[in-house]
């Protein structure tokens, strides 16, 4: 039998047999997929053809993967500098992905933006920014939109915990309560804004989703290694969302195992424990997730082998597509800048 490598016990006491088969197979597809695209990413970066900031989401693949599969494809979500995994589980096109970290005329946003700030409007990811903080009151008000014309649809903002340390936050927070506004915020924990630990951020004992209901925004806090509690969740807060009793805050906690930015570990730089990375690599989202449906027999590994299958092929086609695709022209430098 294939073993990821590491276990985790986080699926035990879940019995994943009351979900469709073919449901928790796509949750499992999403996850390695992420992962897989990231590796690559990564790999490739080290060429030093991609000419944007990088900031993987290794290791916190279920935060994406588990809020999305409650969205619907209509759902708007928001993001900041570490977006490819909200990006790619809303259903962004992953070579306007890669065109876009290879600065081409035909990535998503036309070479302007890079990693940091990708969208796909027809997927529903309308927009990210490298501004910490800044895109939350920008899907607050989205959220204020669909509610202003009466339209179904749930706003939701993925930021780190860098976030929660921007006024930004509060402000939009306060609003959303007062206006009982469709959003769900979705605070990415990962306990690092770059190197600072939370814990020479914040007084000891802080806990983040206290802070959020303090606001009136229900909140909860989420084992987000695991994706059916993200999953689960995202449905409360969805459920609360269209009683009427608004806003939602998910403070989602996993690791991220890579540097801030870029390829590879910086633990050597001396501002977390390497073994503390070891730690959270045995409660690997998708590893884990992996082998609860071996264990439940819910996954063949014949079926998890083909999915490697199709994932090294979608990949190997979507960076082929980027690398090949042309560079933006000097004629159209002027082209999306506005002035008055
Ligand atoms: C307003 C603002 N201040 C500082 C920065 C520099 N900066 C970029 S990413 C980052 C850390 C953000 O940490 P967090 O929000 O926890 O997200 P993570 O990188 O952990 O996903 C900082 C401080 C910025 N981009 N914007």
């Amino acid at each position: 039998m294939i073993r990821f490598h590491y276990q985790g016990q986080g699926y035990y006491n879940i019995d994943l047999s009351t979900y469709e088969q073919a449901f928790l197979h796509n949750l499992y597809y999403a996850m390695l997929r992420i992962r897989r695209i990231e590796e690559e990413i990564e790999r490739r970066y080290c060429e030093d053809e991609m000419k944007t900031p990088i900031h993987l989401v290794i290791g916190q693949e279920a935060t994406s993967v588990g809020s999305c599969a409650a969205l619907k494809t209509d759902d708007r979500i928001y993001a900041t500098h570490r977006t490819h995994g909200n990006y790619l589980a809303k259903g962004g096109d992953l070579k306007a992905m890669i065109s876009e970290l290879y600065c081409r005329a035909n990535g998503c946003v036309a070479s302007r933006g890079g990693s940091m700030h990708l969208l796909d409007k027809k997927a529903g990811m309308d927009g990210s920014s490298a501004i910490v903080g800044g895109i939350i009151p920008i899907a607050t008000g989205s959220a204020l939109a669909a509610q202003l014309q009466s339209s179904d649809c749930i706003t939701g903002v993925f930021f780190g915990d860098g976030a929660t340390e921007e006024g930004a936050l509060w402000e939009s927070l306060n609003f959303a309560a007062l206006k009982k506004l469709p959003v769900i915020y979705f605070c990415e924990n990962n306990f690092y804004s770059v190197c600072s630990p939370l814990k020479n951020r914040e007084p000891a004992g802080t806990r983040i989703d206290k802070k959020a209901d303090a606001f009136g925004v229900n909140a909860e806090q989420v084992d987000a290694t695991n994706v059916i509690k993200v999953y689960e969740a995202t449905l409360r807060a969805i459920l609360r969302i269209n009683s009427g009793a608004g806003p939602a805050f998910l403070e989602c906690i996993a690791y991220r195992w890579r540097g801030h930015s870029g390829a590879g570990d910086d633990s050597h730089t001396g501002y977390r424990d390497p073994k503390e990375v070891l730690h959270w690599e045995t409660v690997c989202p998708v590893a884990t997730f992996y082998n609860a449906l071996i264990d439940q027999g819910l996954l063949h590994e014949n079926q998890a082998r083909r999915m490697e299958e199709m994932i090294n092929a979608e990949i190997k086609e979507a960076f082929a597509y980027a690398i090949n695709s042309p560079n933006p022209v000097y004629e159209d430098l002027n082209k999306f800048a506005y002035s008055d």
